[in-house]
């Protein structure tokens, strides 16, 4: 699609490229489509690479840019928004109804050849009907997350964002609330923010002290939302139900984290927007910001859109 363009592209020669190899090879282009979120794009990274005029990020997070340094440069920075919304939300939904239902643990078991013998208190999980899910930052991935929940559960939606969401009162009659309503009255809270450095570790032992005991916590999001050694302890010690992890902190996790061990856990390994439908549209609209950027267009979807003004 890049080459129909017009657009030289160099693909480097190996895959996972370490931080120097990654730096010369932008050090010699002057736009880069990049993949994942390891690398940072800081001032030092802007500094050192000077010929940089755009970025297409394969994501729709941008918090390892730093978008203020990028603004002053004038370097606008593509994300792939709303291909993914749908494969995102069904991770979190999917990660609600494993750990609801122990899932992941009685698989453990059934693999290791322990299925048990019939005990009408043995493995009991609990039922989402009609119970409160609490969406913390309502934006596309929330927006799908709560209208699969409502529909199949008819689950109540409640939310905490910067700015209310009107289509989702309308249509999914959500209810916006404080950040501690949210906290305290979510049977299911689910994180769908884009972070920010100044939210890290935001759900941390005080907050999962005020949860419900059935309380579930879902993070598709970042793993830098949660502080994990106290998400650990809330959950050894039956402060919340259980909760479901797409993402960690740190990441990947370590296999000595001992919240592997919690029968209340699943962790999957940062896969929200890992279907052939959402990689092809992330893949597109990655190169159709390089493109719309190589022919002095606004990117269809930009980070920092303060840069056109
Ligand atoms: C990607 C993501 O897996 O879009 C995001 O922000 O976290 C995921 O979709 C990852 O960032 C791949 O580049």
């Amino acid at each position: 699609m890049l080459e129909d363009a017009g657009l030289e592209v160099f693909i480097p020669e190996h895959e996972n490229l370490s931080k120097d190899e990654w730096l010369s090879y932008c050090k010699s282009n002057d736009m880069i489509l990049s993949v994942g979120g390891e690398f940072k794009y800081d001032t030092d990274f802007f500094n050192e690479c000077p010929n940089i005029k755009a970025i297409a990020l394969y994501s729709v997070g941008f918090d390892h840019v730093d978008i203020k340094e990028a603004n002053q440069r004038n370097i606008p920075i593509g994300n792939t928004p709303n291909v993914l919304s749908r494969a995102t939300s069904d991770v979190a939904f999917l990660l609600m109804q494993s750990v609801a239902r122990r899932a992941s643990y009685n698989f453990e078991k059934v693999k290791a050849g322990n299925w048990g013998d019939f005990d009408p208190l043995h493995a009991l999980g609990q039922e989402l009907y009609g119970k409160t899910l609490g969406i913390f930052g309502l934006g596309r991935i929330g927006f799908e997350m709560a209208k699969k929940s409502k529909a199949a559960f008819d689950m109540k939606i409640i939310y905490h964002n910067r700015h209310q969401n009107e289509e989702a009162e309308k249509e999914l009659d959500a209810k916006y609330v404080s950040f501690d309503e949210l906290v305290s009255q979510s049977d299911v809270l689910s994180i769908h923010a884009n972070f920010k450095q100044e939210q890290k570790e935001l759900f941390n032992s005080s907050v999962f002290e005020k949860m419900k005991e059935n309380a579930i916590f879902i993070n598709t999001a970042r793993g830098g939302f949660h502080n994990q050694k106290d998400l650990y302890n809330a959950l050894a010690e039956h402060k919340i139900w259980g909760a479901g992890l797409d993402v960690t902190n740190p990441e990947p996790i370590y296999k000595e984290d001992p919240i592997l061990e919690l029968s209340s856990v699943c962790v999957l390994p940062h896969i929200g927007s890992a279907t052939i439908e959402a990689r092809n549209g992330m893949a597109k609209l990655a190169a159709q910001n390089l493109i719309a950027f190589s022919k002095g267009e606004k990117m269809p979807a930009c980070a920092n859109p303060d840069v056109y003004k």
